[in-house]
């Protein structure tokens, strides 16, 4: 039926997507390993229809502005589209579509990963074999840490992610408490005997360990500032899969480093100019875990997530509403 939707992929995806892509498009990539600049991606798009996006891609008003006319849709691989301003696309009259679900599970649990990791000593324990020094040998309190069982856990966002965590978290013994501007249904609250909290500065008081589950959008920027942070537990920890802008991390590695809190596992960092020297240090003496933006890297997620791409791009151009259509806040 007609002619070949023209799509542009801005970063090189698993090899069977690709393949997909190019089999049922007119696909061009960007063939090297690195995001494109502004200038590279509107000189890429010229003759394209569909802009298939990343997180690494910074696609503001500027830049929205500048696309090639021909561009009507920005299908997003990935959850998070804080990279993309919705509103500007919006008003230019462009569709922005996103991958939801497929990756669900897997970031879940990456988090509760992390969780345990973090009062379990596992990155220092997995290092000491390793060290320069023969290891002594087991002794009664040797690498002690703490127990999870008992704790409570503040999720804050109890979406998708939010929920595959709770669920977990339940068969480790933690009781779950949620932070959310609107309460979620009783049947849901009931099956994860949660606990609603419609003020978060409450609930930081009252959890033992707190995880974040909520996109970065203007009202979540460093939804856990400074004052907040220091209203968490003595020897609290903090988890954070989602986007880093969601935490002042000045504060944290303050917090932190005068023994109020216990520790931080983060797998999204502000790197732009580098990451935070003094997290670094806290993540070298332990204190802090560190990892690489990984939370859906599965082969699995990935994969399907090139395939909601597929869905999405295949429905919106047959004239459709795409499945996973993110609008601005506010909008329907
Ligand atoms: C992706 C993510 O790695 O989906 C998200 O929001 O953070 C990750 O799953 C990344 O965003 C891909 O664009």
């Amino acid at each position: 039926t007609g002619r070949r939707p023209r799509i542009f992929v801005t970063r090189r995806l698993p090899e069977t997507v690709e393949a997909r892509m190019a089999t049922l498009f007119d696909a061009s990539f960007n063939a090297s390993d690195s995001p494109l600049s502004a200038d590279q991606l509107v000189a890429a798009l010229e003759g394209h229809e569909v802009l298939v996006s990343s997180i690494t891609d910074r696609i503001d008003a500027d830049l929205l502005g500048r696309l090639p006319a021909g561009v009507r849709l920005i299908a997003q691989f990935g959850n998070g589209v804080d990279n993309i301003d919705v509103e500007a696309a919006y008003r230019a009259g462009l569709t922005v579509t996103n991958t939801p679900s497929v990756l669900t599970e897997d970031t879940a649990d990456m988090a509760v990963m992390l969780m345990l990791a973090l009062p379990r000593r596992l990155v220092e324990g997995a290092g000491v074999l390793l060290g320069d020094e023969a290891w002594p040998g087991w002794a009664p309190t040797w690498m002690l840490g703490r127990r999870l069982r008992g704790k409570s856990l503040g999720i804050v966002g109890l979406g998708r992610i939010g929920t595959a965590v709770a669920a977990r978290a339940r068969a480790f013994g933690l009781s779950i408490h949620y932070f959310a501007r609107d309460r979620r249904p009783p049947a849901l609250e009931e099956m994860l005997e949660a606990t609603w909290w419609p003020d978060l500065d409450a609930m930081l008081g009252a959890v033992d360990i707190v995880s974040l589950h909520t996109p970065h959008t203007r009202d979540t920027y460093h939804i856990l500032s400074g004052e907040r942070l220091a209203r968490m537990r003595k020897d609290a920890y903090v988890v954070n899969v989602s986007r880093p802008e969601l935490i002042d991390e000045k504060a944290l590695v303050a917090e932190i480093r005068s023994g109020h809190l216990s520790g931080a596992a983060l797998d999204v960092v502000e790197h732009r100019h580098g990451i935070n020297p003094d997290l670094l240090s806290l993540a070298r003496e332990n204190r802090v875990i560190l990892t690489a933006h990984m939370a859906s890297a599965t082969l699995e997620a990935r994969v399907e997530m090139g395939e909601t791409v597929i869905v999405n791009i295949r429905t919106f151009m047959d004239g459709h509403q795409p499945p996973h259509r993110v609008l601005p806040d506010g909008r329907r």
